[in-house]
């Protein structure tokens, strides 16, 4: 089994990684167990914070890494929060979705969809970046599995929110899905290490 770095410090993502990476063979090291510092995402868009996660943990750790940056767009908000999707709740979920639904609902428009930027680096630096989008729409919050803003995430096709679908649908449908079978699929014809 090959060793590779989960670059996330969040719990709720790495949960989503690890059934997704066994099939491949690769054993997990979260950058948490290795002790490596969460670089500034100061890159403005998913790939490019995706990549600084990536590189800085696998140039410090000298394995290979994937790193995820992913969020949530409303329509109602202009596509915001987006990037800044952890900063905008700073913590406090059911404030954000507050501040969200109220938008949805002033303006008649509940559309929305979540992206997710993985990005593989190797030791030396080398990148390849995948990107995963789920679209749907935002509804009052419910259900308790997953993470973030699963409870109010309805995605098209269904009734019910990510986080009452629970974790084994969400790994085949999520935006981070749709980004992780796209490098499994690259990885399976070359696998890069
Ligand atoms: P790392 O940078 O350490 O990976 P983070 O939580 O700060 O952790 P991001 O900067 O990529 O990661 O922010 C992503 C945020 O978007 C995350 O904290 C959630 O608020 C939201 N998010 C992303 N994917 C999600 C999902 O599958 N379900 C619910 N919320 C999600």
């Amino acid at each position: 089994m090959s060793r590779i770095i989960i670059a996330t410090h969040n719990a709720g993502k790495i949960k989503e990684f690890l059934p997704l990476l066994a099939p491949l063979g690769l054993t997990p090291v979260s950058a948490g167990e290795l002790g490596l510092p969460e670089p500034e995402e100061s890159a403005g868009d998913f790939a490019g914070n995706a990549r600084l996660k990536a590189q800085a943990a696998a140039r410090a750790a000298g394995l290979p890494a994937l790193a995820d940056d992913s969020g949530l767009s409303v329509a109602a908000l202009g596509g915001a929060p987006g990037v800044h999707s952890a900063r905008y709740a700073a913590g406090d979920y059911p404030a954000a979705f507050a501040r969200i639904l109220a938008a949805a609902q002033a303006t008649s428009e509940s559309r929305a969809w979540f992206t997710c930027a993985l990005c593989f680096a190797a030791p030396d630096g080398a990148t390849a970046t995948y990107i995963g989008q789920a679209h749907g729409r935002v509804a009052p919050p419910q259900g308790d599995a997953g993470f973030g803003y699963d409870p109010i995430f309805i995605p098209d096709g269904y009734t019910q929110s990510y986080a009452e679908l629970g974790a084994a649908l969400k790994d085949k449908i999520s935006h981070r899905a749709r980004a992780f079978a796209q490098f499994a699929a690259a990885f399976r014809v070359t696998p890069f290490f």
